[in-house]
């Protein structure tokens, strides 16, 4: 039998309240040297406010239902602010739009919440029909800037084809994360971006983005890698020629395609990049997480590249609505040089990874780079063993 309104709903605020004020702990079950995962993801649908998803009215809503139900919470952008670690999570519900919603935490592991209402993203002439993925950079010129993925269904696409789509650079800045300024769409060479990524610096006096090239909406096509390229202001923002500066490698964790994740970190030794690689399999895509370092001077290159993935999905973070998963477009170092790397698995939830700068360097600068060949591992792995001989 159901439940009175008001014991439904108590029971769903204790509910709640268990889930927001659950301790989160490194996994013992782990450990490769590199980081920390963690027991629990910091946000799931289920850390959505009661507020956003039911009627709460018992007159209009006597049945107490869920009138606008949460599909996934994943993909977040992140950023260090007063001191608290902000998310700008993808929220997606289950009509399958995705939006945008800041959650905050004052150790970065748990304790997320979200603020009282989801970012309004002003929407350009042509309204945007689906947003995700923000990569949130405090730039050098003083903004805040977001870039995300907007889609819209392709106008060229046939009646019968209610699928084709095509994806851009969307903008935003902001100075506080609740008043986002929309600028127009990046135009690039490329007949579609994603992945998108402003460089935290100017480049001889230009803006510089990573981008990635693609053809269509999930091929990539002949769109090589990460590309690179600069432009002269965020307001009106377009670039030329892109180059590639990760290029996609047969018979690696990114030969099919690839993409910048967050923003890079500024290190003594040069730009730590986090990036994903997506690789085919008889089970459909496979989207791991992997790390480079680029010239200070000259971010487009590439000075140390570790062979294999970072993080890949492991246990259940490998169920989910697209399976096989991980990605991430946010990470946020510290002054003490502690990092939170947030990941999410699976398109369904977001979890954190904790390292540290000299670690992170020890990994990117000491691991070998991939031998592209059998043989070549094979001389790698000989090598390590008889050195612990
Ligand atoms: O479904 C996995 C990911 O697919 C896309 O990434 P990419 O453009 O590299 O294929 C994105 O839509 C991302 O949101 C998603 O997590």
């Amino acid at each position: 039998m159901q439940n009175s309104f008001s014991e439904q709903l108590s029971k769903l605020r204790h509910q709640y309240d268990l889930l927001i004020q659950k301790k989160n702990e490194p996994d013992p079950a782990w450990y490769n040297g590199i980081y920390e995962r963690y027991m629990h993801p910091v946000l799931t649908h289920a850390h959505v406010p009661l507020e956003w998803r039911f009627d709460l009215n018992a007159k209009t809503n006597p049945w107490l239902m869920e009138r606008l139900g949460i599909n996934a919470v994943f993909n977040a952008g992140a950023i260090e602010w007063n001191g608290k670690i902000l998310l700008c999570a993808r929220v997606e519900g289950t009509d399958r739009k995705s939006f945008f919603a800041m959650a905050e935490s004052e150790n970065g592991i748990d304790n997320f919440h979200f603020w009282r209402e989801p970012c309004v993203i002003p929407e350009t002439e042509t309204p945007d029909t689906n947003v995700y993925d923000m990569r949130l950079v405090r730039h050098a010129d003083g903004w805040v800037y977001g870039l995300f993925c907007s889609e819209r269904r392709d106008p060229k696409a046939p009646t019968a084809d209610q699928s084709s789509a095509l994806a851009q650079c969307g903008i935003v800045r902001t100075h506080d994360f609740k008043n986002w300024e929309r600028m127009p769409d990046l135009k690039t060479p490329s007949a579609q971006q994603r992945n998108v990524v402003l460089h935290p610096e100017f480049v001889g006096g230009k803006y510089a983005l990573y981008t990635r090239p693609q053809e269509s909406f999930i091929d990539t096509g002949s769109g090589g890698g990460i590309g690179w390229a600069l432009c002269d202001s965020m307001e009106c923002a377009s670039t030329g020629e892109e180059s590639i500066i990760d290029r996609r490698i047969y018979h690696t964790i990114n030969e099919v395609k690839n993409g910048q994740g967050p923003a890079p970190i500024k290190t003594e030794a040069g730009w730590l990049h986090l990036a994903h690689g997506v690789r085919n399999t008889a089970a459909g895509l496979r989207y791991v997480l992997y790390l480079f370092l680029t010239d200070l001077e000259n971010p487009t290159r590439i000075i140390a590249k570790p062979q294999g993935y970072f993080i890949a999905p492991m246990g259940m973070e490998r169920i989910g609505d697209v399976s096989n998963v991980v990605f991430s477009n946010g990470w946020i170092a510290r002054k003490d040089g502690t990092v939170f790397i947030y990941y999410a698995s699976s398109d369904t939830r977001l979890h954190v990874a904790t390292s540290s700068i000299p670690r992170l360097l020890d990994y990117v600068q000491n691991t070998p780079q991939d031998g592209l060949r059998s043989a070549a591992s094979v001389q790698q792995r000989i090598a390590l063993i008889r050195a612990n001989s």
